[in-house]
């Protein structure tokens, strides 16, 4: 007969924190969110430790390398996708793996017929006062100048000055040639004395800036998660196919963590895996998707240095419409954290989980870290910013990006979805969709990182580790959801004009 489970399985949404006492000690200045990302024994540091407890996920929609520098620097790690070629994958790597830390993409961006009025505008905006000024105003157009705040008056020049009146003009610029190192950027900065080096390809391209203060402390970025070359630590996805050509060339291309990536991973297939790789590579290698003690306890055995949990809860996943399996996001959680915590005790062996799917909220991350995640993974989180891979389009007058699932015909990642059959996708588990554009990454991150502390201060917490040990977590009734959001008032519409 089946085993029925007699608590329905539940998703972050019907769940709530209860505050604690918040001592005066706990502001979110005091807060940090390091986690460990792979497993440790009991006394010792876990051997990579993430700055903030947020990965992207392992699609082609999400996480490539320019995702996987720009979430390292912030202090996160992606997954580059493997639903690409053995070759593409590497070459992903290796490049986030040479991207050095203290070399920028320029953020600020005008052309020389833009005027001081957009200039001071764009300072408002952004607060940079280093503006690139490109042919096309984009971050990687040919470089005609620059301007900073030594370039004009705002009391003297007229707001409607074109730039290409007041900027430094490219002739006059100190530049360094792409390839150059960071510590030879930062020679021409101390002898001409600049605040801003810009780096330009053969054909007068901008590609970086280097700004001085970037190097004297890597001050922008104190969380930045680099390994001891100085260089960001990047993760790979792979698959229970192709493994034994794609993880020499991944180890090769410099990785520092693989992720098998599978919808279900509680199988034979992933514990051969995790095998080949711990006796032939000294890399680390996490494991899943499972939802529950038993997957957990299976591929711990195998020797992962870290669980994936979250079957069917991901924004475009249509896995338990398609065949029915799945689990709740918080139930599989609060499960697999108990188990991790049981093999704790029992072996002194920490294994960190991390949460992958259905975040929607910025609390469901707070809750999923209360309830026992080390980390999350996120996907529709990080389409939406500028750093995804994917397209930036107007749709119905919004811009949008687009996102698509893995198990999309789009993607056709058929080793994600495959249990031993042919080689395809036999049925769609994942759809291609829209997402609404929020800019850029590091901009998003801090709103979010900024909730979540906030959060940790109502609960008395001051660490990831010690919110786990005191959070209280009540279920919500569906009637007091509705209490949850503004209720019983009428809202103002925007661009209701007065009188
Ligand atoms: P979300 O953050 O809710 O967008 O979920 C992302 C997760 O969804 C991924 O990390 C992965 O586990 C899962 N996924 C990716 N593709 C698909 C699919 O096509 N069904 N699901």
């Amino acid at each position: 007969m089946a085993t029925y489970y007699t608590e329905p399985s539940r998703t972050f949404s019907e769940y709530l924190l209860i505050p604690g006492l918040t001592t005066k000690a706990c502001t979110p200045a005091n807060v940090h969110l390091k986690t460990p990302l792979v497993k440790f024994k009991k006394g010792e540091e876990s051997a990579i430790q993430l700055n903030i407890p947020f990965s992207s996920a392992v699609m082609q929609a999400v996480s490539d390398h320019h995702m996987a520098v720009a979430l390292a620097r912030a202090g996160g790690i992606s997954f580059i996708f493997g639903s690409q070629s053995i070759e593409e994958e590497a070459r992903m790597v290796s490049k986030a793996k040479s991207w050095k830390a203290g070399f920028v993409v320029s953020k600020s961006n005008l052309t020389p017929e833009h005027t001081l009025a957009d200039v001071l505008e764009l300072k408002e905006r952004t607060g940079h006062s280093t503006v690139a000024i490109t042919q096309d105003g984009t971050p990687r157009g040919k470089l005609l100048g620059i301007v900073t705040s030594r370039d004009y008056r705002v009391s003297r020049d007229s707001s409607a000055k074109q730039i290409r009146e007041f900027m430094t003009p490219f002739s006059s610029l100190v530049y360094g040639q792409s390839g150059l190192s960071l510590g030879d950027a930062n020679d021409l900065i101390w002898e001409h004395k600049l605040n801003c080096l810009p780096i330009v390809d053969a054909d007068q391209n901008l590609e970086f800036l280097v700004f001085r203060k970037d190097y004297d402390a890597h001050k922008e970025n104190p969380l930045e998660l680099l390994d001891e070359n100085k260089s960001y630590i990047v993760g790979a996805g792979i698959n229970t196919k192709d493994y034994e050509e794609r993880v020499p060339a991944l180890v090769e291309a410099g990785v520092d963590v693989l992720v098998i990536d599978s919808s279900d991973g509680y199988s034979e297939w992933q514990s051969d895996v995790i095998r080949y790789v711990k006796s032939n590579f000294d890399v680390k290698i996490g494991a899943g998707n499972v939802v529950d003690r038993e997957g957990f306890r299976y591929l711990v055995d195998a020797g992962a240095d870290f669980i994936k949990v979250g079957i069917g809860g991901g924004s475009i996943c249509i896995t338990r419409e398609q065949k029915g399996i799945g689990r709740g996001q918080a139930s599989s959680v609060i499960e697999v954290a108990e188990a991790r915590d049981e093999y704790f005790r029992e072996t002194g062996i920490y294994v960190p989980i991390c949460s992958d799917g259905g975040i929607v909220h910025d609390y469901h991350i707070t809750l999923a870290l209360a309830m026992g995640a080390d980390f999350v993974m996120m996907g529709r989180y990080f389409a939406r910013f500028d750093e995804s891979p994917t397209r930036k389009l107007k749709v119905n007058g919004s811009f949008v990006k687009e996102f698509w699932g893995e198990g999309s015909n789009r993607a056709r990642n058929w080793q994600r979805y495959d249990s031993g059959g042919k080689s395809n996708l036999l049925f769609e588990e994942g759809v291609d969709s829209y997402v609404p554009y929020a800019g850029s990454l590091q901009e998003n991150l801090d709103k979010t990182i900024g909730k979540i502390k906030s959060t940790m201060c109502n609960c008395g917490a001051l660490s990831i580790q010690e919110l786990q040990q005191k959070a209280r977590i009540t279920l919500v009734s569906a009637t007091s959801l509705v209490e949850g959001g503004a209720h019983d008032v009428m809202l103002k519409e925007s661009g209701i004009s007065g009188d």
